[in-house]
């Protein structure tokens, strides 16, 4: 089904999945586990387009293969003595399956065209989360700007929250992003779950100035809604192709610092890397305001919200050297993680991106710590380690929120000035 005009949408809000295909997938997609000594293989089907890795953790090679290219991968796959189990035979029945299992009693916090509160049980669409930012930019003017930075490709807004301090001292400003990847959805649901949680909180958090972009590639997060909940990068036509699923740009490849090192030149590929460095509107638009918010305040640290696998990944990704600051990075990340763990025992794993996770340059916390040159950067894994992977239940947005949250109240008081106390 597709997406509702936005009038009936708003009108169906308290009615969700009437309307809504939650969980879209091409017919035919499938779900294989490789087995075997793979080594770059499952990289090399990927830069060729042939297949999207979903799991590439140091265990596990999860693809997802769509029909056009199962027999060429079959074919690759033998060719490396290398064999495949099939997890999942039909993803779209599967997803519609998942989507019929979700809880279906969404509370009722958005109304029409209005969204007081993000929501906690269910994932918001593109429109709720903006009625919510601008209902936020209202109803918290004192302390609250919601801003765009510049449209995306197919022209929607990129918010920016800036969330002023509280105290008249300041200690320095802190760069949130979440939703640049567009599948994975509990990013931008749980940075919007901190938001009114940063409001509340009367500690030293509130000397910071702190920067919020929750939706960073809005047409994506709209097409994995609508036609492919799988949906990785941003809506760019590729013109130099007419195959199926080649469109797109993968927005965390096309971060102008080490462009197109370790990152696919095949809009086919899942992670391609776009024609150039800030090709693309939503990079352009992220890289500006986050150059002019380090020109205006004492830029200390850089976040940037993913799914998953449940890291908190420090620079390089593009090289196994250490990048500056490495050990206090560590540190940081460590508070976070050991605050992060003890509401549900939910461990994050703290490593360099090349060396506990893989090599993928052009991304925004290279990018962030090499030509910003802030002291912290960060991107983090959310939930989980792949039971549910990118499709994670909207059951996980409270808790992820929660341990998150107490993650952040540790690292955003330990970044400051003021760190000295947890040396
Ligand atoms: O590959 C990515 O862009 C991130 N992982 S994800 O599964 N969410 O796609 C990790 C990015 C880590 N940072 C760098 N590679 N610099
Ligand atoms: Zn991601």
């Amino acid at each position: 089904m597709q997406l509702c005009s936005t009038g009936l949408l708003a009108f169906l809000v308290i009615l969700p999945h009437f309307c809504w295909s939650q969980y879209a997938a091409p017919p035919g997609d499938q779900i294989w586990e490789v087995e075997g000594e793979i080594g770059l293989v499952t990289t090399m089907l990927q830069d060729k387009g042939l297949v999207d890795i979903l799991d590439e953790s140091r265990s596990r090679k999860i693809i997802r293969v769509g029909l056009k290219n199962s027999i060429d991968v079959k074919f690759i796959l033998l060719q490396h003595k290398l064999t495949y189990k099939i997890l999942v035979k039909d993803l779209a029945s599967y997803l519609k399956e998942k989507d019929g299992k979700t809880i279906k009693t969404r509370s009722i916090t958005c109304t029409d065209l209005s969204c007081p509160q993000p929501l906690s049980d269910a994932y918001m669409t593109l429109d709720q989360i903006e009625w919510y930012l601008k209902e936020l930019n209202i109803s918290h003017s004192s302390r609250v700007n919601v801003t765009s930075i510049g449209k995306s490709i197919e022209g929607r807004d990129i918010w920016l929250v800036h969330i002023r301090p509280l105290k008249c001292r300041v200690d320095g400003a802190v760069w949130i992003e979440a939703g640049i990847h567009a599948r994975e959805w509990i990013a931008p649901a749980v940075i919007l779950q901190l938001i009114p949680k940063l409001l509340e909180d009367c500690s030293r958090i509130g000397y910071l100035d702190i920067f919020i972009v929750p939706m960073a590639n809005p047409d994506g997060y709209l097409y994995s809604w609508t036609t492919n909940r799988l949906w990785r990068k941003n809506r760019r036509i590729n013109n130099n192709t007419s195959q199926v699923g080649c469109d797109g740009v993968d927005l965390n490849r096309n971060w102008d610092y080490k462009f197109g090192l370790f990152a696919s030149s095949n809009p086919c590929s899942e992670t391609f890397h776009g024609a150039s460095g800030f090709s693309e509107p939503e990079t352009k638009a992220l890289s500006d305001a986050m150059i002019a918010v380090s020109r205006d305040y004492n830029l200390l640290m850089v976040m940037a919200f993913h799914s998953y696998g449940q890291f908190i990944l420090h620079p390089w990704g593009w090289s196994t050297e250490e990048a500056p600051d490495t050990p206090m990075m560590i540190s940081r990340a460590t508070l976070w993680a050991n605050a992060t763990k003890k509401r549900y025992g939910t461990v994050y794993k703290v490593t360099s991106t090349t060396v506990g996770l893989y090599a993928a340059s052009g991304a925004t916390d290279d990018w962030a710590k090499a030509v910003l040159q802030v002291k912290y950067s960060y991107t983090v894994e959310l939930r989980d380690e792949g039971t549910e992977g990118f499709v994670l239940s909207p059951n996980q947005i409270v808790p992820s929120s929660e341990e998150v949250w107490d993650g952040m109240k540790i690292l955003l008081t330990a970044v400051g000035p003021g760190d000295y106390i947890y040396l």
